[in-house]
């Protein structure tokens, strides 16, 4: 499928989903963010591919929700379409992992929707923020909360009440992020952890994703009790047989996802 505002290309079972509305430094208007989930969406659906990589541009992953689209909206109109509700629940509905590569501004609903993926590698000239007070509103799509789950109470009221951009360095020591590295090596170093990915049994991938995710929702003892239970349940699988005994034959495993 063509799309207008990002580009998709699917190599040795990575897809890589690129931003591309440079003009506006990616800003998330209502075509991205939907194209942007219908790619998810067909990636997830994909025989082709194990992992997924969204990233944007050198100068910004996305400076935001696009303001000019939303500036003339009415509270009846937001509330009504339900504005940012239903694409996002596309997009953290997707089972395969997703690795956001960020450099530059990740601003607003771009740090949100960094959020949303997986994990985060930045490189060193990522900045993330969550500028929406300078505009008279607040977060919209995980800003207050997943931000605050990430990296604690006092940082994230600190982002969210000043404005303040977190360059990369503190976004690794805060949790927000999990590598940092030089901005030329981005994309080198989100491959390579996609193709990593890759080569796991897609059944303990999508468990693992689904569990970790889960501790975000639930207490700890029922985390733990689902935790258990899926680990079990992997017991069901040839990938499990396969991967134990290849250790114990001192080879490499060959997951068939079965
Ligand atoms: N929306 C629309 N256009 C934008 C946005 C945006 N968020 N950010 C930048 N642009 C446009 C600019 O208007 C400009 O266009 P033009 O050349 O036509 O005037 C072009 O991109 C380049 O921008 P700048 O000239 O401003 O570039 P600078 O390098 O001087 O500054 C900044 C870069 C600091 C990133 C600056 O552009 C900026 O502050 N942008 C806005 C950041 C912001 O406030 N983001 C939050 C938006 S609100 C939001 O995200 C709500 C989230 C709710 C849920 C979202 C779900 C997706």
């Amino acid at each position: 499928m063509a799309f207008e505002t990002i580009n998709v290309d699917v190599q040795d079972h990575v897809c890589l989903i690129k931003l591309n509305r440079p003009e506006a430094l990616n800003a998330l208007n209502t075509e991205l963010l939907s194209e942007l989930a219908t790619a998810l969406e067909d990636a997830d659906a994909s025989d082709k591919v194990r992992c997924i990589i969204v990233t944007g541009s050198e100068k910004a992953f996305a400076a935001g929700a696009d303001i000019k689209e939303m500036s003339e909206k009415s509270f009846v109109d937001v509330y009504s379409e339900d504005l940012f509700a239903k694409v996002s629940n596309r997009i953290i509905g997707i089972r395969k992992p997703i690795i956001a590569a960020v450099s530059g501004y990740a601003l607003g609903g771009g740090c949100e929707l960094a959020m949303m993926c997986d994990f985060i590698i930045a490189s060193d000239t990522a900045k993330f923020g969550q500028p929406e007070i300078n505009l008279g509103v607040m977060p919209g799509m995980g800003g207050s909360q997943r931000l605050t789950r990430f990296i604690g109470k006092s940082k994230a009221m600190d982002m969210n009440l000043t404005g303040r951009f977190m360059e990369a360095e503190e976004a690794e020591r805060a949790g927000l992020v999990s590598r940092v590295v030089p901005a030329k090596k981005l994309m080198d170093e989100a491959t390579g952890a996609a193709q990593k990915i890759a080569e796991k049994s897609q059944l303990s991938v999508m468990a693992t994703k689904e569990a970790v995710n889960r501790s975000y929702e639930v207490p700890l003892a029922e985390g733990l009790l689902y935790e258990r239970r899926l680990f079990h349940s992997l017991f069901a699988t040839e990938d499990q047989k396969e991967g134990m005994g290849a250790f114990l034959e001192k080879r490499e495993a060959q997951f068939r996802d079965k």
